[in-house]
């Protein structure tokens, strides 16, 4: 049985739900294999972490149109979370408690922004509040949750991966992404 957010939030944590958004979800434009499988969980998270009056965080990615990340204009995606369409939308299965802050990145006209701690002020905003620790789940587990948990890490963050809820692109890639992450002191949470 895997950590169960009752029995380990505390004053300090801070819950990110990482981009569970349409486009990646089933029937999405970028869409990762079981991806809403994440939302049940990320759920449970978010609502034990609201019960404790700790802080939670939803980031989403928010791209403009014709987005350098996008393969028409020489990048790696489809085009996908196209700022204010319905696949740029949170599912609607996801419950983000009253009180969740929502951290919009990928909004850059120059670079795309796979964490949400790239220039977004984001490790400021989790000082500001007392984060300590925290606890990460979402998509994908291979590039947005790889790339923020290895931020809050390098930015002293005691930062937890909640497997469960997260889902790679790739399984190569989710597997690459889990031992990099563990090689730089984030807890994988299996
Ligand atoms: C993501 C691919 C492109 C993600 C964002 O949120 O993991 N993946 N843009
Ligand atoms: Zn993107």
């Amino acid at each position: 049985m895997s950590v169960m957010p009752d029995e380990v939030l505390e004053p300090g944590d801070a819950v990110i739900v990482v981009d569970v958004q349409n486009d990646f979800c089933p029937g999405g434009a970028l869409p990762i294999e079981n991806g809403d499988e994440v939302i049940p969980v990320c759920n449970m998270w978010a609502d034990a972490a609201r019960k404790k009056g700790l802080p939670v965080y939803a980031s989403r990615d928010w791209h403009p149109m014709n987005h350098l990340s996008f393969e028409d204009q020489g990048g790696q995606w489809p085009p996908h979370c196209i700022q204010d369409t319905d696949g740029a939308g949170f599912h609607a299965k996801l419950e983000l408690p009253d009180g969740t802050v929502v951290v919009t990145k990928g909004t850059r006209f120059d670079k795309d922004q796979y964490s949400a701690f790239d220039e977004t002020g984001f490790a400021e905003e989790l000082r500001r509040h007392g984060v300590k620790r925290v606890w990460v789940g979402g998509l994908a587990q291979d590039v947005c949750v790889r790339a923020t948990s290895l931020d809050a890490a390098q930015n002293g963050f005691e930062t937890h991966v909640l497997l469960d809820a997260t889902r790679p692109v790739t399984p190569e890639g989710g597997e690459e992404a889990v031992s990099e992450m563990e090689a730089n002191g984030v807890v994988v949470e299996r």
